[in-house]
């Protein structure tokens, strides 16, 4: 059995381990008056919305291992057959430029992850992996295998929010010495943010990227409305429990009193614009209670709670994220169905003066 520490992003002196209860519970409670403090103002808004980010509870990695399994969604067997088919290519375009350390933000079960870690071993490539994930479970998980069956593979571990990450600590600084970093940002988790703010969160990571850097960024793409609606909308459930979760969340973190048979999970795809919105709808005028805020939130018949944005790209808005971003397209990736892209984005050079 192989164990690996965590590192936590926040206090990276503490080690985050089952041994440190009391530290685990700091955190938990920290985190949860957040999670009170986001919820208040998502169900307090005139549009009613909860954060996407408050899904993935034990519960919630769990549901969406099962979305992932699910014949519907096509994004992570895209990514898959593209880091198979090609992954000694990208391993190659990647480690040309020397060492690096692989900073993966929100690395979940690494399963697509394997695949270019071996290649990447396959062609001699040296470096460091750096999975980061706000699920302690998962990295955990994830570490001790590839722990356990890549002995060869050199990983630093890191617990926390990858927003937090790059704006803190020394993923900030570019001027600062260090190996050169090359970052992955993988299965469309961008489509999460809309059009601003994934922008800006694209110029926060260019901002922590030096010369020879390089962000490996996966974007699902525009295709036929029905194989997207399919994706967000399982036969087996998986992602309407997943949607329905995060209440069950609420109610056992924050003492709500939602009644989960009065919700109806409704997702929404809009061709036009390549959003993809996750919603709850209200079946009935209702009052719910949450304990931990004090306060009903009313509910008309109806109402909707958004949840979630998964935007779909065009090449066209691929193209206007990594100019925007300041970035210049080195390589793009593609399934055989063009259903998904994985691209090798460098941080533009400024034209000397
Ligand atoms: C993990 C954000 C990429 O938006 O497709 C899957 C999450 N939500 N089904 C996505 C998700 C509903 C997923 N990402």
């Amino acid at each position: 059995m192989c164990v690996v520490y965590l590192i936590n992003a926040v206090s990276s002196h503490v080690v985050i381990s089952s041994s440190n209860i009391s530290h685990m519970d700091d955190i938990v409670s920290q985190a949860s008056s957040e999670f009170a403090q986001d919820v208040l103002s998502g169900l307090g808004a005139k549009d009613k919305f909860l954060l996407s980010r408050y899904f993935y509870d034990a519960e919630g990695d769990h549901l969406f291992q099962a979305i992932m399994a699910s014949p519907e969604y096509y994004l992570t067997d895209c990514e898959f057959e593209i880091f198979e088919q090609q992954g000694v290519e990208i391993a190659r375009a990647i480690s040309a430029d020397g060492p690096f350390e692989l900073d993966e933000l929100g690395s979940g079960d690494g399963h697509k992850t394997r695949l270019l870690l071996d290649a990447l071993h396959s062609i001699g490539a040296e470096f460091t992996y750096r999975p980061i994930d706000i699920s302690a479970n998962s990295l955990q998980l994830l570490s001790n295998r590839l722990c356990a069956d890549r002995p060869w593979l050199k990983m630093d571990p890191i617990h926390g929010d990858y927003m937090q990450m790059l704006s803190s600590s020394r993923l900030k600084d570019p001027e600062s010495e260090g190996p050169r970093k090359v970052i992955m940002f993988l299965g469309s988790n961008l489509g999460n943010y809309r059009e601003v703010q994934a922008l800006d969160f694209l110029k926060l990571i260019g901002a922590t990227m030096r010369k020879n850097d390089a962000l490996l960024i996966g974007l699902d793409l525009q295709k036929d409305a029905g194989v997207i609606r399919a994706a967000y909308n399982d036969a087996g459930g998986h992602t309407r429990d997943f949607n329905l979760n995060l209440l069950t969340r609420i109610n056992r973190e924050l003492g709500g009193d939602f009644d989960l048979t009065r919700f109806e999970h409704a997702p929404e795809y809009d061709p036009a614009t390549g959003a993809a919105c996750s919603f709850l709808t209200s079946k009935q005028t209702q009052t719910v209670y949450i304990a931990a805020l004090n306060k009903d939130f009313h509910f008309a018949a109806g109402e909707k709670i958004f949840m979630e944005i998964s935007q779909k790209y065009s090449r066209g808005q691929t193209e206007a994220l990594s100019k925007g971003a300041g970035f210049q397209v080195k390589q793009e990736y593609f399934d055989s169905r063009n259903y998904f892209t994985d691209q090798i984005w460098m941080p533009k050079q400024e034209p000397h003066p």
